[in-house]
């Protein structure tokens, strides 16, 4: 899976080699601030757009021909954060979609992906990656702290993902400051928007809460926003919209 994808990156291109490419590239942008930073300054809800080809739940959503002009559209319409899912066999995304993306577009980018290595890390930088992901059931406490210390080094910032109570107190006691509640379940794939309020009320004020999954409409923006939703992570929504542009602004309206 990620983990045999990675290796065989790993054998084109050296961590030696990422790594100076990583130093190399122009520095990240400020992802943290751009979802709003301190809470003093959260006047709004941010929209995280995903761009996302398939998704193991749906299938194809989306015969994406060209990411970096939807990544336009994300943009135009408002979006504070792009997320580009480079995971391949699940999710049909690649670190080609992620440069694409780059060079067209200036807001923070989310490498969206399944980190489990620091190889990874330094690959999201080098192809010009601001926020990575990192999901607290598949790591330990130590990988937390170490991959988050390491994405700071880099300038960048951690989106951490949780969907139960103990995973908060987890992603909490990492000092995680951009904390996401996933409301659909990894495994069985099912979406349960009540999990959020359960779950984002143990979060401290400091962080920066990120809705996460199933948002369809602005009846789901607004429940999420009601329950202290800092940000809303959406992909299939706008993925299978004609006008991503547009519904990016009314779910922020
Ligand atoms: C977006 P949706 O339901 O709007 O397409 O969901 C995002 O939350 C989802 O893609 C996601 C995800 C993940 C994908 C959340 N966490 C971890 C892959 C890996």
């Amino acid at each position: 899976g990620v983990r045999e994808d990675m290796e065989a990156r790993k054998r084109l291109v050296s961590l030696a080699e990422l790594k100076d490419r990583a130093l190399a590239a122009a520095p990240a942008r400020d992802a943290w601030a751009a979802l709003g930073g301190p809470s003093a300054t959260r006047d709004q809800l941010k929209v995280i757009a995903e761009i996302k080809r398939r998704s193991p739940s749906k299938g194809d959503l989306a015969n994406i021909a060209d990411p970096a002009s939807l990544a336009e559209q994300y943009a135009d319409g408002g979006a504070a954060v792009i997320s580009v899912l480079t995971e391949q066999r699940r999710f049909n995304g690649s670190l080609a979609d992620l440069d694409a993306v780059r060079a067209r577009v200036d807001v923070p980018l989310l490498r969206k992906d399944f980190t489990l290595d620091e190889y990874q890390i330094w690959e999201a930088r080098a192809h010009g990656a601001d926020l990575i992901l990192l999901i607290v059931a598949a790591l330990s406490d130590q990988q937390l702290r170490e991959f988050s210390a390491l994405s700071s080094e880099l300038g960048m910032n951690v989106l951490v993902e949780t969907h139960t109570p103990e995973e908060v107190e987890r992603a909490v006691a990492a000092d995680a400051r951009i904390i996401g509640v996933n409301v659909r379940n990894l495994k069985t794939l099912d979406v349960d928007r009540s999990l959020f309020a359960t779950l984002a009320g143990s979060i401290p004020a400091g962080a920066v809460v990120v809705a996460e999954s199933g948002v369809r409409n602005a009846d789901d923006v607004t429940h999420f926003a009601a329950h202290g939703a800092n940000a809303i992570l959406v992909g299939e929504a706008l993925v299978s919209d004609a006008t991503p542009r547009e519904r990016i602004a009314e779910f922020t309206a």
